[in-house]
This record gives structure tokens, sequence and C-alpha cells, in this order.
């Protein structure tokens, strides 16, 4: 049996947090306290997850099992344990999740911090019956109204451009946290064996080009015209670089958005034209678009709704949806000549 003493875990997030704090110059150790509440809630999240195939046998989510006690929907498991971590870390004056309507207020039994979290506690939870990855993603804002009120919507509709963090966990073959605080973008990947998140993705930058596409081509005929140029420009193999893209689409966001980080390539859920549901597209510019915006940009790549910047989009409403152009600059760029004309 090795001797563990000379294992060698690598650098833990609780690591690199505490580092972080110790270079903030004037930092409390307030933000650090709110990115271990979510650390922790994450890995709540994935243990549950990680079971939830069983839950068939245990009696099907919404039902009643074996002890008496409700199994709860995992979305809404997801959605309680990340408003219970977040809110007893007493580093939060309110809360909006992907779940609910409303802001959410922090129970009077905590203290009343000075950020506000958006967050999709379960993204394409559909999916979880195939066993496709799945994912939770987190926004987080400064308070802007004084402290000695509630929390309003002037805190909850800042743009993304306020962002102080950003990130996701990804459920998947591994258990992974991507998340930025605004030096960059780093990856963890979850040692089930001790528990912790240990860095994996060191200083994340996306490829500069990609070769591949993300969208649900199913849509084609609500798609506005520039769009289905520039995805059969791809498509039919385009002059300068010779080169077919491939399409890849899980379905997922989080899945389908951290490969195209890694490996380079564009990633697409533009307005839908038919559908009256989604004529602003149907992914939700708070918990998704702009944290995801956030990552991407620290990781040297775009992000744009078709007409301006994600991260500039101002809010009028908490689950505002918005189209979703993201990913590698050259790709979100070469999109952006079809949208404004200069290239048909
Ligand atoms: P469509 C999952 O339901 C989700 O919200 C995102 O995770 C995903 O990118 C998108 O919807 C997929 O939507 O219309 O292609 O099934």
């Amino acid at each position: 049996m090795a001797d563990s003493s000379q294992e060698n875990i690598g650098i833990t997030i609780s690591n690199h947090l505490l580092l972080n704090q110790q270079l903030s110059t004037g930092a409390t150790g307030s933000y650090t306290r709110l990115l271990q509440a979510l650390v922790l809630a994450c890995k709540i999240i994935q243990r549950d997850v990680a079971k939830a195939g069983l839950v068939d046998v245990l009696g099907r989510a919404g039902t009643i099992n074996v002890q008496g006690e409700e199994v709860q929907k995992l979305d809404e498991l997801a959605n309680t344990t990340v408003k219970r971590r977040l809110s007893a870390s007493g580093e939060c004056c309110g809360l909006i999740s992907e779940e609910e309507a409303d802001i959410i207020e922090i129970p009077r039994q905590y203290p009343q911090g000075n950020y506000l979290v958006h967050f999709d506690p379960l993204d394409g939870s559909s999916n979880i019956d195939a066993n496709v990855s799945i994912g939770t993603i987190f926004s987080i804002y400064r308070r802007i109204t004084p402290a000695t009120n509630d929390m309003d919507l002037q805190d909850a509709l800042q743009r993304g451009v306020e962002q102080v963090g950003a990130g996701y966990v990804i459920y998947g073959s591994s258990c992974i946290l991507v998340f930025s605080t605004g030096q960059g973008v780093n990856g963890f990947t979850l040692d089930p064996s001790i528990g912790e998140f240990l860095l994996s993705h060191p200083n994340i930058k996306t490829p500069a080009r990609g070769k591949i596409y993300s969208i649900n081509e199913g849509n084609y005929s609500y798609w506005d015209e520039p769009t289905k140029k520039y995805i059969d420009y791809l498509k039919n193999g385009y002059a300068e670089h010779k080169t077919n893209y491939t399409a890849r689409y899980v379905g997922s966001l989080v899945a389908d958005f951290h490969r195209n980080l890694l490996y380079g390539g564009i990633f697409l859920y533009p307005a839908d034209l038919k559908d009256p549901k989604k004529p602003h597209g149907k992914l939700r510019l708070m918990c998704e678009a702009n944290p995801l915006a956030y990552i991407v940009e620290q990781a040297g790549g775009l992000a744009t709704s078709g007409r301006e910047r994600i991260m500039e989009v101002e809010p009028r409403y908490i689950h505002q949806r918005t189209p979703l152009i993201i990913g590698s600059p050259e790709d979100v760029r070469l999109y952006q000549e079809f949208v404004e004309g200069r290239r048909s």
C-alpha cells in the first residue's frame, strides 16, 4: 500500500481559493466563503446525480419511497441544495434561480451578505434518464443598493459586464468545475476518493478557431437568413480553410459549451422566428448566457446575441431569454460577417 503521505494530490480548489484571497488586496474572505459554499453544493448535487439512475430502484422522483419520504425530482433537489448552501454561507443578499419565478430572499436566521447569485441548478436535466452530461451554471454579482435594504431588481438586473465571477459544473464521465473570478479560467476535477476538486485544467484558453459547430438543425426552417447562410457555408467547406466543420450537438448546454471551450468551435442557439415562445431564443440571459460569456471571454473567446456582445445586453426582467452565439473568436467573428451582410 503506497504511503499516502508521499502522494502528490496537486492543488485543491480550497488551496486555489485561499491563495487567490491572499493575493487580492483588501480581501475579507467573504468571496472565498461564497465560492466554498458553491463548491459544497456542487459536491452534493454530484452525489445525487450519480445515484439518480438508482432512484427507480427506490421509487421514481415525485413518488414516495420505502422510507415514506417524497423522492424529489433531481432539479428540485439541486435547486434546494444551492439555495441552502448559499443562504447558509451568510455572504448573499438574494438568489435568482432558473427554477423559481422571483428573487429568493435569504432566510432571516442567516446574515445578509453583499453578493447575489443567478443560477441554473441543473441545466439539461431532461437528459438525466439517458445518462447524458448535465450541469450547474452560476453567475455572481455584488449588490449595488444600500445594505440596509432588502435586495431588489436593481441588484438582480445588472449587465453581464458587472459579474465578479461565474462558472459551471459538468456532471459527466467525471465531475469538473470550471470558473473564473476575472483572472483567467481554471478547471477542477472531483476526486471522489478524497471528495476534493483538484486543479486539472489550469488557465484554460479556447482555440482561436475550431472545426466544430453546435446547433439544433431541427430548427433550421425557424432561423433567420444570416444563420441559415452561415451554417450552409460551414457545411459546404468554405474556401480559405478548405475544410468542412463537424457537427456536434448534445442538447445539454454545459456539455456542448465545455467541449467547444476546450477543442474550439462555435455553439449557436439563435432566435426562433416561428415559435412565439422563443422569439429571443430559448436560453436565459442571466443564468446561462452571461456566465458562459464571462467564462469564454476570460478564455479568449467571444459571445454575442447576434446584435450585441452578450455581456452588454441590458436585462429587462430576470428570466429574459436571448439568442446565444458563443465560442472561438474567429468562428464568432465569421458569423457576425453574415449577420452584418459582409458575407453571404
Ligand atoms: P433544444 C436543455 O433543455 C437546454 O436548456 C440546454 O441545456 C440546451 O442547450 C438546450 O436546452 C437544448 O435545446 O431545443 O435543442 O432541445
